[in-house]
């Protein structure tokens, strides 16, 4: 997969060298690139803000120099399709892991992080009509940001462990919060079997593999019911079984 994030700010996305997805860079299965949208204007202030149409306060984005910038990154090659053009934002769609996984099959994905107030709408309008390319404002929740960089490093990290071959152990991403169950994940433990007075619980050093596999549903449910009740009732009324709706 080919990434590009545009941003004032390219040392905001210095983590991307490093960990899983820096190593996904160096082995070659991600191909991500950080450009400095100052790059990209033309006036001896590198500006690109000004007052908002309309009145009040903060500064908004402008269109023109997000155009040029755009226009050179996505090049011709937007034409062939696969492109997502991911523009973060509080006002957008929630980033889920169902979201993660769309993205994942994209061919390329193009980040435009904004500052300010954000960026000119016409922006997202123009290139939402452009052929091979499909726009998606997104937020990681329901908080607010300074900018879209916070959010573009949680976006290429959920989407870049997806990547075939990036993640280890595929296993791995199986058995996790908001994955196939559609559950939190259940408490886990290692070693020392006791610490600081609070034991490992019994059945995990049982043996007992189908007790294991029973204790650890029931506490990914009494966990989900506790903390996200709301990921409770969005599951589909056969994904619970007889044994679950004890717990
Ligand atoms: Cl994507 N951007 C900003 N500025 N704030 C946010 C956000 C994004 N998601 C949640 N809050």
């Amino acid at each position: 997969m080919r990434i590009d994030v545009l941003t004032i700010f390219p040392d905001y996305l210095a983590p991307l060298e490093l960990s899983l997805v820096g190593k996904a860079r160096q082995s070659g299965l991600l191909d991500l690139a950080v450009h400095d949208l100052r790059a990209w204007t033309t006036d001896r202030h590198r500006t690109v803000d000004d007052t908002p149409f309309g009145g009040g306060a903060g500064m908004v984005m402008r269109p023109d120099v997000w155009g040029t910038a755009l226009d050179a990154v996505l090049g011709d090659d937007a034409d062939d399709g696969g492109t997502v053009l991911l523009v973060p934002s509080p006002a957008g769609e929630v980033f889920t892991q169902r979201a993660a996984e769309e993205l994942a099959g994209a061919r390329r994905l193009v980040l435009a992080c904004g500052r300010y107030e954000g960026i000119d709408a016409r922006v997202a309008e123009h290139y939402a009509s452009r052929p091979g390319v499909t726009v998606r404002e997104v937020s990681i929740g329901d908080y607010v940001l300074n900018g879209g960089e916070v959010a573009a490093l949680v976006v290429v990290e959920a989407v870049a462990r997806l990547l075939p071959g990036v993640v280890g152990n595929p296993e791995s991403l199986v058995e996790e919060s908001h994955g196939a169950a559609g559950l939190l994940e259940y408490p886990v433990y290692t070693k020392p079997p006791a610490w600081r007075d609070l034991p490992v619980p019994e059945v995990l050093t049982s043996g007992h593999h189908a007790k294991v596999t029973r204790w650890r549903r029931d506490r990914a449910l009494e966990r989900t019911a506790a903390r996200r009740p709301d990921l409770l009732e969005r599951l589909a009324p056969e994904a619970l079984d007889r044994e679950d709706r004890r717990v």
